[in-house]
């Protein structure tokens, strides 16, 4: 056991946070709150918890379509998240975006992103900055199995590699790209061995585990601080739900999911913290408690808000929009 209590505390705290905010989304979307898509991070908790537990509010995160977790994880405020999701005009996109453009610079949210595989190469162009800024900062770049066979994850690992930049690159390995499983999409097992063709380190951890993903990262980051280089580090999980919500999943055989929610990371996690006696059930439910509340007040927040009033509508949505345009 090498974390601090104060760490084990948080990680603990923000995979149930994570948790609570894609079950009430899951709701939601039922309810037709929602528009759009959603696509849930439930059962994947323990990966952006255990790498951002790492980070400062001054590092980078680059993220996907399934992006609420990280975002959640790098500090983002849920409140403005669910009004976003709601398509409030007090969301992170003024209502505008929904779930897979949400950033927030002040915390080095860099972004969602619906574009499969276009984060490796912001992470980079972020990873490049600082190295020209000569800081200490990372960026983390999260992303799926499925992007691995994108052009820009090579690309982006190659040009990260040869200029030493201080970028992690987290693949979720969730086994499938939508319906299509990792043994149908690509010939490896471990996508952590395709580090090897750009000479940097490569590992491989159980992404269920926080402990573990929370290790691996840090030993990454600490390289990346010191101008050592990117490191790939795979994190093999699993999604609970479908790709997005109204995907029924039917592709995933029900031996395999029964034995991934027994590797549920958040009970598990819990198991750990009591045996260990880090933490009672009473301070956990505790914990529990006030993360429910949390979410229900983003939820009262979302829905008490405005809609966004329709003269808005092209404001934020051009880069070269004039205020002639913007008045009118
Ligand atoms: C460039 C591009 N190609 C295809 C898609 C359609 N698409 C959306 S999600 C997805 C699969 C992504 O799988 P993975 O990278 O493993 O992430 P996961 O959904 O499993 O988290 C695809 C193909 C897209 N959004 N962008
Ligand atoms: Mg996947």
């Amino acid at each position: 056991m090498k974390g601090s209590e104060e760490s084990y505390r948080n990680m603990y705290t923000c995979m149930k946070k994570i948790r609570e905010f894609e079950t009430t989304a899951m709701n939601r979307f039922a309810d037709g709150k929602i528009p759009g898509f959603v696509h849930l991070y439930i059962g994947e908790e323990a990966v952006a918890t255990g790498v951002c537990e790492n980070l400062r509010n001054d590092d980078f995160i680059t993220s996907t379509h399934r992006g609420h977790g990280h975002i959640i994880a790098k500090g983002g405020d849920v409140k403005f998240m669910m009004a976003e999701l709601f398509g409030k005009a007090t969301g992170y996109c003024k209502g505008k975006g929904g779930s897979m453009h949400i950033a927030d610079a002040s915390k080095g949210i860099l972004g969602a992103n619906g574009i499969v595989g276009a984060g490796h190469n912001i992470a980079v162009g972020a990873g490049l900055s600082i190295k020209l800024r000569k800081t200490d900062q990372v960026c983390i770049c999260f992303f799926g199995d499925a992007s691995t066979n994108q052009g820009t994850f090579h690309e982006g690992l190659n040009m990260a590699s040869i200029w030493k930049l201080p970028v992690v690159f987290v693949c979720e390995n969730n086994y499938y790209g939508i319906s299509m499983s990792q043994a149908r999409h690509q010939a490896i097992k471990d996508i952590a061995d395709r580090a090897v063709s750009y000479g940097i380190p490569g590992v491989a951890v159980d992404g269920n585990d926080v402990t573990a993903t929370y290790e691996a990262s840090r030993e990454a980051i600490a390289r990346a601080r010191k101008g050592l280089g990117p490191t790939l580090i795979e994190c093999k999980t699993y999604r609970h739900r479908g790709h997005f919500e109204g995907d029924p999943g039917t592709y995933k055989p029900t031996e395999e999911q029964k034995a991934w929610l027994e590797k549920d990371p958040i009970p598990r996690f819990r198991e750990f913290l009591k045996k260990n006696g880090i933490m009672t059930e009473d301070d956990l439910a505790k914990i529990d408690n006030s993360v429910a509340e949390a979410i229900k007040d983003a939820v009262r927040f979302a829905d008490e808000s405005p809609e966004p009033d329709v003269s808005s509508v092209v404001i934020d949505v051009y880069s070269d929009i004039t205020e002639e345009v913007r008045v009118r």
